[in-house]
């Protein structure tokens, strides 16, 4: 296998150079920043990681350009969005398959990943135009009160490998028609994603005439993150990622009274209940808990099922993760790629470990599945029933596992749904109209995300998203998250000739 192995690294290297000039992204000189594909495990490129005066330059070039680009006209700022959504549109199989190689997604998820970019600056395009501020009534006569969205400022962009280029794309397509200017960090395990897309964004900025210089690329490892996170000059701080990420982001941007947006983990659930379409919710599930294998912040990590429908639901589960084809994801008809390095493994496999500990029993799978050298990290995704809620269930593990769990009475499964430290999203597989209001209800899910009858995980970008409690209470993408990247005013006029004063105070 190390021969065959390394003979396949070689030649996804060689595709990878091939899609990086067909971006326009030129393959940059080698640096101590290696770019590792988790199909083999093996090194694909290596990029010079920027330097602390390289994310200072960086945000300074950003803050001159936000100068300028807030007092272009939103529509007009659309201009550029609308160009990068023509690029990506045209170079989706290329993007698509770059996000393959270093992030290990299966195709249909990434061209799904390149589609939600795409998606999301359709919105912003229109967004442009509904940038609104209310006005209110005036308790003065001859006064007008109202309010006005302003741009900003620079926004830093923290984003993670597992949605590495759509999650940039949601932040940056917002920001820019905003008025606002990006400076971008990716995860350290995708920098060739995040170069092509920087590329096609600065292509896109000369191609309508903007400037270039509102997005501002920086790589590398947390230290860089942290210079972006400690600069006054970045107005807003959007970090995706780890909860132990957020909780370095959070109070080190708060000592300076900067603008925090977090996306954090998620420990997402399903509640199915005796009514439910057991077709229909193994199917949901299977997709939400294995797919991306198990990497998704949106992934379904618990079930929570109905003592009268626990055998025939997991029955169904466990026959089709039996049939799950795990492996190259290239390939087609493989459903579940690699995980993205060792430490996803090692994580997965104490989890496992202590699931058992706690009295769990091992449905199926876990396994790790060999014949890819033995840099690569491929497992079947593993179905356990768990006897409670035991630690090991509330942490977020960062792989496929879906813990198993039995109820009898809808309040105490909400109340073991809710009873994990993170809220991002929810499902309830039900066909009982009382039920499903419920669990969207005030004292349902207290996630971000409550859906009924399908899985936890694929939102569509037009909703708000994001979560509660240890998931950072951030919202991005769709609905009113844009107002989080402008600054509000609040504008009182007085058209009269008189001075009034609010409250009825005289001051005379
Ligand atoms: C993430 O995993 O960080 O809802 C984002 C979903 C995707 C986005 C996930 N649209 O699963």
């Amino acid at each position: 296998t190390q021969a065959l192995t390394e003979r396949t690294t070689r030649e996804l290297r060689d595709r990878t150079e091939m899609l990086l000039r067909g971006l326009g992204a030129v393959p940059p000189e080698p640096g101590s920043l290696p770019a590792r594909t988790p199909i083999t495990g093996g090194e694909l490129a290596s990029l010079p990681p920027s330097s602390i005066i390289d994310v200072d330059l960086a945000i300074g070039a950003a803050d001159r350009a936000f100068r300028e680009w807030r007092s272009v006209p939103a529509p007009q700022r659309a201009a550029l969005v609308r160009r990068l959504a023509a690029l990506l549109t045209e170079h989706q199989d290329e993007l698509a398959e770059l996000v393959t190689l270093e992030a290990g997604k299966i195709t249909a998820e990434a061209r799904g990943e390149v589609q939600e970019m795409i998606d999301i600056c359709e919105f912003a395009i229109g967004l442009s135009r509904q940038l609104y501020g209310r006005t209110m009534p005036s308790e003065r006569p001859g006064h007008r009160l109202m309010e006005t969205w302003h741009p900003l400022g620079v926004v830093g962009v923290i984003s993670a490998f597992n949605f590495p280029v759509a999650v940039w794309a949601w932040n940056t397509a917002l920001a820019l028609v905003c008025g606002d200017t990006v400076v971008w960090k990716p995860s350290e395990t995708t920098p060739l994603t995040a170069l092509a897309c920087h590329t096609l964004l600065r292509r896109a900025a000369m191609e309508v005439g903007a400037d270039p210089e509102v997005h501002q690329l920086i790589q590398g490892a947390a230290e860089v993150g942290t210079r972006l996170v400690d600069d006054p000059r970045v107005a807003l701080v959007s970090a995706t990622g780890s909860v132990r990420m957020g909780r370095t982001v959070a109070p080190r941007v708060a000592a300076r009274f900067g603008r925090c947006l977090l996306e954090l983990g998620g420990n997402n659930a399903a509640i199915v209940t005796p009514s439910a379409d057991l077709d229909l919710a193994a199917r949901a599930i299977v997709f939400a808990a294995a797919g991306t294998a198990g990497q998704r912040c949106t992934t379904m990590r618990r079930l929570i099922v109905h003592t009268s429908v626990v055998g025939p639901l997991l029955d169904r589960v466990a026959a089709a993760y039996r049939q799950l084809r795990v492996g190259n994801p290239l390939d087609e008809g493989v459903l579940v790629g690699p995980l993205i390095n060792s430490q996803g493994y090692l994580g997965m496999q104490s989890a496992l470990r202590r699931a058992l500990e706690d009295g769990g029993e091992l449905v199926c799978g876990g396994e790790r599945v060999e014949g890819f050298g033995e840099d690569a990290f491929y497992v079947r995704p593993a179905l356990v029933r768990m006897p409670a809620q035991t630690a090991v269930v509330r942490e977020e593990t960062f792989a496929p596992i879906l813990y198993a769990m039995t109820y009898n009475d809808l309040d105490a499964a909400i109340e073991l749904h809710n009873g994990v430290p993170q809220g991002l999203s929810s499902s309830l597989f039900t066909q009982d109209q009382r039920e499903a209001e419920r669990f969207l209800a005030a004292d349902g899910s207290d996630c971000g995300i409550a859906n009924i009858n399908i899985g936890t995980s694929g939102a569509e970008i037009g909703g708000a998203f994001g979560g509660e409690k240890e998931t950072g209470g951030g919202r991005e993408s769709g609905s009113d998250s844009w107002k989080a990247y402008m600054r509000r005013a609040t504008n009182t006029v007085n058209y009269s000739t008189e001075l009034p004063l609010a409250q009825g105070i005289r001051f005379e």
